[in-house]
């Protein structure tokens, strides 16, 4: 394969599907993952119909640390020389206060977007380190440099990806590897659908009177991030909507 390796956990919806998208077009053959196995099918189908891309499906829930290890382990050899490793399965569920918060939501939120995180990162990384090369890209968020009210487990989760990610780029650094976090603001995908647990009138109001990111303005954040020389790397980037200055500042029209 003279094509990159890219594995882009997340990749049935949102900011991970148009990365597939994206990366398809650019040279990667990809490793794609995500609980929907239909929709991991009929994104596989589409790509390999309209690119020379090869793509790999892995159908796991991350927050179960048997079944990732197990379907990445799974990878053929000539797969796990993997170059790019996106972490960007997670979610946000439920939006309340800690003395009222459902705490399976919480524990959804920590299950996935840290524990999932570091499973997949745990395991990836030595096959990094045998070939002293890798970029691992994850997946923060406005959230995860600022806190607001009755998003306590998520800003927790987002803040904990951040500093897992800046331990990682120390502890990575002798074998030039590569660790970058993206921070966006609002994008519009199918977060807010799930936050508000499948409620579309909720979901609709968070980006009502204002154009939000779309999962394609971080897909191509990503590319950018990516095709940067050798010698350079992002460590951190923040991208917003213009139309959002903070977690909770919005100019609505
Ligand atoms: P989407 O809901 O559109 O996509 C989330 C993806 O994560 C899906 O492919 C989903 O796949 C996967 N996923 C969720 N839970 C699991 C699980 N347990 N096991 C495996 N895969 C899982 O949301 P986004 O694209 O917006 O979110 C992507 C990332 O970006 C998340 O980490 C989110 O926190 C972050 N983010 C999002 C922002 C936004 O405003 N949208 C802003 C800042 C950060 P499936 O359901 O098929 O398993
Ligand atoms: C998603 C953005 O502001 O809802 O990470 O936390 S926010």
């Amino acid at each position: 394969m003279n094509r990159k390796i890219a594995l882009i956990t997340g990749a049935t919806a949102g900011i991970g599907y148009e990365t597939a998208l994206l990366l398809a077009q650019n040279n990667y053959n990809l490793i794609l993952t995500g609980r929907r196995k239909e929709r991991l099918e009929t994104l596989k189908a589409k790509l390999e119909s309209s690119s020379e891309c090869q793509i790999l499906t892995l159908n796991f829930d991350i927050r179960i640390k048997a079944d990732t290890e197990a379907a990445l382990n799974s990878i053929p050899e000539e797969w796990k020389a993997i170059d790019v490793l996106i972490n960007n399965a997670g979610l946000a569920a439920g939006l309340a206060p800690v003395n009222s918060a459902d705490v399976q939501d919480w524990e959804d939120m920590i299950d996935t977007n840290v524990k999932g995180l570091l499973y997949t990162t745990r395991t990836v990384t030595p096959w990094m380190i045998e070939r002293k090369s890798g970029h691992i890209i994850s997946i923060s968020s406005i959230a995860g440099k600022e806190s607001y009210p009755n998003g306590s487990v998520y800003c927790g989760t987002k803040h904990a990806v951040a500093a897992i990610s800046k331990a990682m780029r120390i502890e990575l650094l002798p074998f030039g590897i590569k660790v970058s976090t993206i921070a966006p603001g609002a994008v519009e995908t199918e977060f807010s659908l799930v936050r508000f647990h499948g409620d579309q009138e909720k979901a609709s109001q968070v980006y009502n009177g204002f154009t939000p990111l779309s999962g394609k303005d971080i897909a191509e954040t990503i590319l950018f991030i990516l095709s940067r020389p050798a010698h350079v790397n992002i460590d951190d980037l923040l991208i917003m909507p213009t139309s959002q200055a903070s977690a909770r500042d919005f100019n609505r029209k």
